[in-house]
């Protein structure tokens, strides 16, 4: 086994891997930016060594940079963790050479699975059920009109052959959308993954997404931990992951179980993995393999008992599983809520900031796996993910009123997080009867009702005002209240009451962004940018009418693409924006004026 392991990660699953480390008695190494100084998984690790600036490329993803950490640490293996170099295949290979475990699948098994055509064709020579298309890039749109008239038909999914996770991916209901389909996936694809090759798929029209966990040794032992369903996604982030899936019985576990574990042997898997797929009335096929540890991995490990990160510690050190197929037991139920610092609201535009007072629930079958503290910084430049609240409890029904427990014990002061997104979810027909829920996370005047509360107007013009929280007793009974005014100074309550929110040495005067109502929008015509990034697009012109909710820009920030909506509808009446322009947290991207008043 290994003495001293470098994760080359951050945040949540930074932690995970240090604690599965820890059990197992390995010494632990942290790399960090400059902005995640104070981290909590620097912290936490038994050393750590300062990569470089913030940006991902200059710290998390410099290659050269954390060979040099693990070089200087003596730390054996490396463990990527999920995102950054997690699926680098040159990553892996470069470590290999310099004589440093990968702890993960083999360079090759990465690179198969890297290139969603070829996985498709692997699959599909495996005998793996694919959904049906192209295992072939497709060249032109004449191409694919042909491929489509003859065997596909409409609607068809147009994807990115370097893509994966949703990236690249673009539907085409019926001809005439096909050439926007066909372009959009290819600009994807050339601009994540430096690929401009794209795949066709017949487009299901409501599918679950259910995948599969495997692990696999050296000693050619491949097993399955069952599945999972992450059908709740927006914009193909999963918010909402559970284990077992609701569609799945025992039947059909076994099915894809044996499909799963084909997969990984197809390519010499080793370590933790899994199979995405898409299952539609009863029947399962192949999406893409993730070769890695996945967000998500934690409800698999409630059912299951099984510590997933430790059992790829131990494949990566030559050890075999330490469980066999036949000794595997599913138990109860897991959901898995993701924590974003997001608005859903505001169409889950990102909300970075601090975080002020910070209290994680506990009690029966709750755990929090999270990288953060009192006084974190979830900084732009970054996942937005804060924390994952998972539970476990007997069936499916408990399981959901627990995590509604829990979401009401979490406290994350002074920052915009789902966990309204998720407490109204969760108390749905829609997910209470297992649907994919994904009318409803599309129906903007349902997300509209998760607005944050608004701490403004109260108090006269110039006046700061604020919302602040007091317990006070009357004739012996307590009372809490919520004061919206002008702010107390502490002392001014002489000792009756104090507000229980936030010790006053941690109290600030609210940011700007806070005070404009936080995530891009505001109570006024001013629509500001909630993050800061590129404008990719402008959508609209000077003076035009636009529809509430109508696309206004699109602003480019750590290569993803935030599509600014209209948060009234009105006439552009200012537009202080264009192509290539950098815009900063709270500039205005335009001013709508009201038509009417
Ligand atoms: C699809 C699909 C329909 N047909 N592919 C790909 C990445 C993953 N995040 C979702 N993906 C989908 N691929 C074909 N050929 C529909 C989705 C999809 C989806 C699937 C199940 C549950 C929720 C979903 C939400 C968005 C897209």
């Amino acid at each position: 086994m290994f003495t001293k392991i470098l994760i080359a990660n951050r945040g949540e699953i930074a932690v995970r891997i240090m604690r599965a480390c820890e059990e197992l008695g390995i010494e632990t190494v942290a790399v960090y930016s400059e902005l995640d100084r104070d981290a909590v998984h620097v912290k936490r690790a038994g050393e750590a060594y300062l990569l470089g600036p913030g940006p991902a490329s200059e710290s998390y993803l410099a290659i050269e940079k954390i060979i040099d950490a693990v070089k200087r640490s003596g730390a054996q293996a490396v463990h990527p963790g999920y995102g950054f170099l997690a699926e680098n295949a040159s990553f892996a290979a470069a470590l290999e050479e310099a004589g440093i475990t990968f702890i993960g699948p083999p360079a090759s098994a990465i690179e198969a699975m890297g290139s969603k055509t070829r996985a498709r064709e692997l699959m599909a020579k495996a005998g793996v059920p694919i959904v049906p298309g192209t295992t072939e890039p497709v060249a032109s749109i004449e191409d694919a009109r042909k491929v489509i008239e003859k065997t596909i038909g409409y609607p068809v999914a147009v994807k990115a052959a370097g893509g994966g996770g949703g990236k690249g991916f673009r539907v085409a209901l019926d001809e005439s959308k096909l050439q926007d389909a066909f372009e959009g996936a290819a600009r994807e694809g050339e601009k994540f993954f430096g690929d401009a090759t794209v795949y066709l798929e017949r487009y299901l029209p409501d599918p679950r997404h259910v995948e599969v966990q495997v692990l696999a040794d050296t000693h050619g032992n491949v097993i399955h931990l069952g599945e999972r369903d992450c059908s709740v996604q927006r914009r193909h982030q999963k918010l909402i992951e559970e284990a077992p899936a609701p569609a799945v019985g025992e039947e059909l576990r076994a099915r894809i179980g044996k499909i799963a574990t084909e997969a990984a042997a197809a390519v010499n898997y080793t370590g933790a993995g899994t199979i995405e797929g898409l299952l539609q009335d009863g029947e399962y096929f192949f999406l893409e393999m993730n070769t890695r540890v996945q967000v998500e991995h934690c409800v698999t490990e409630m059912v299951t008992g099984i510590d997933i990160v430790k059992e790829g510690i131990r494949v990566a050190a030559g050890e075999p599983l330490s469980i066999a197929q036949e000794d595997l037991q599913l138990r109860g139920h897991a959901i898995e809520c993701r924590i974003n610092a997001e608005d859903a609201s505001k169409n889950f535009a990102p909300a970075p900031g601090a975080i002020g007072s910070y209290r994680e629930p506990a009690g029966p079958g709750v755990r929090v796996d999270s990288g953060v503290e009192a006084g974190s910084e979830i900084s732009p430049m970054y996942d937005p993910m804060v924390a994952k609240l998972i539970v476990w409890d007997v069936d499916r029904e408990q399981a959901t009123a627990r995590m509604l427990r829990a979401l009401g014990e979490y406290e994350i002061g002074e920052l915009k997080t789902l966990m309204p997104f998720h407490q109204a979810l969760l108390r749905t027909r829609q997910w209470h009867d297992a649907e994919t829920c994904r009318d409803l996370i599309e129906d903007r005047d349902w997300l509209k009702t998760l607005a944050f509360p608004k701490a403004e107007a109260a108090g006269a013009e110039g006046e700061e005002t604020v919302e602040q929280s007091y317990t006070v007793e009357v004739s012996g009974k307590r009372f809490d209240v919520k004061v919206i005014g002008a702010p107390i100074a502490p002392g001014a309550l002489n000792g009756a009451a104090a507000p229980h929110e936030a010790p006053p040495a941690t109290r600030r005067a609210p940011r700007r962004s806070e005070r404009s109502g936080g995530g891009g929008g505001g109570g006024g015509d001013t629509l500001a940018s909630p993050l800061q990034g590129t404008v990719l697009k402008v959508a609209v012109e000077q003076g035009a009418a636009v529809e509430e909710g109508a696309l206004v820009a699109v602003i480019e920030a750590m290569k993803m693409e935030n599509e600014i909506t209209a948060h009234k509808a009105g006439v552009v009446s200012d537009l202080p924006i264009a192509v290539g322009a950098s815009v900063a947290s709270g500039d205005t991207i335009a001013v709508i004026s009201s038509t009417s008043d």
